[in-house]
């Protein structure tokens, strides 16, 4: 993999992510202890920024530093909660992420309605750092905890006419004031190529900084596919539907021009209205080159041999 290290920033630019958590840790703890002390209750686990038990390394993780938590919880594309950067991180809390349940259905032999709490322990969780870039022109690198989505697809049993996969995000207008905006067809929904879904670089991501996922980066449950634009990464999934033909997502629906269905990183093919040709990491001044399939190429070039990628973007 082609790895860039961050050279031309000051080291001074940067926050390490440890300082900045073990000052948010110590404030949480604080306020953690206040709370439990008036209600006589103890830390939820299944609460955002609780600690996740029991997460694995992986050999998946870039030596570029990782964004700093308060950036990757701060600045944010979740248009259910308002299409501002700030307000999801602002909004979001009227999410509630218990009981929730992903469905699993269409061409596969074993349908299946799975409570959040037993896929959180469908698969071991690892922490896997990846390198995310929106189609807007901004990048991050972000710890994620999760595992390989094909852990969930492997057991659904994928019958012969699943070609495609398509996720469907929540719409519960009473819980996401973003929705009476008609900025998209709601709900969300995203889609892949069942051997894209299948990649082990595809993740379903539960968590990031070792914690529970804040809900504005997509609480309970996400997908993360890091070669291609971030909106192909759908947050809070409730439907995960095995189907024949290409799903039509969102993004391709409100301007099939702009967003194709692979929508993979590729400098060389720019968007309408926008070069994809550089992108700005959040934190840093100077821009970098945005890489081939945003860097991942050794690992997923391959799926896509033979295509034409200006045309199938
Ligand atoms: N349900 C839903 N998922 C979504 C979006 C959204 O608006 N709604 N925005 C997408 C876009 S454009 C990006 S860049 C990423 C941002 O993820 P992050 O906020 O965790 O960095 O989420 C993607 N997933
Ligand atoms: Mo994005």
């Amino acid at each position: 993999m082609l790895i860039r290290l961050p050279t031309d920033i000051a080291p001074s630019e940067i926050t390490p992510p440890e300082i900045y958590r073990d000052r948010r840790r110590f404030m949480q703890g604080m306020g953690a202890l206040a709370a439990g002390a008036a209600f006589g209750i103890g830390p939820d686990a299944r609460a955002a920024g609780a600690k996740l038990a029991g997460v694995r390394d992986s050999a998946y993780r870039l030596t570029e530093a990782s964004t700093p938590y308060k950036d990757v919880t701060t600045y944010n594309n979740f248009y259910e909660f308002g299409t501002g950067k700030s307000d999801p991180a602002r909004q979001a809390g009227s999410l509630k992420t218990r009981p929730w349940t992903v469905a699993v259905e269409g061409e596969v032999r074993r349908p299946q309605a799975w409570d959040i709490d037993a896929l959180l322990k469908l698969a071991p969780l690892e922490e896997r750092v990846y390198r995310m870039r929106c189609v807007e022109g901004w990048s991050m690198v972000i710890p994620w905890v999760g595992y390989p989505l094909n852990e969930l697809i492997r057991r659904a049993e994928p019958t012969g006419n699943a070609k495609y996969v398509e996720f469907v995000t929540l719409n519960d207008p009473r819980q996401m004031p973003g929705l009476r905006s008609r900025v998209l067809d709601w709900p969300y929904t995203e889609g892949l190529r069942l051997d894209e879904a299948m990649h082990p670089l595809t993740l379903l991501a539960v968590g990031l900084y070792g914690e529970v996922l804040p809900n504005q980066n997509g609480a309970p449950i996400r997908l993360v596919v890091p070669w291609k634009y971030g909106f192909k990464s759908a947050k809070s999934i409730v439907k995960i539907r095995f189907v024949e033909k290409q799903p039509v997502s969102s993004w391709t629906a409100a301007a099939p021009a702009e967003y194709g269905f692979y929508s993979n990183v590729n400098p060389q093919v720019d968007h309408p209205r926008w070069s994809q040709a550089k992108e700005r990491r959040i934190g840093e001044f100077r821009k970098r080159d945005t890489l081939m399939f945003n860097g991942y190429g050794d690992q997923v070039a391959s799926l896509y041999r033979g295509m034409d990628l200006k045309k199938l973007f």
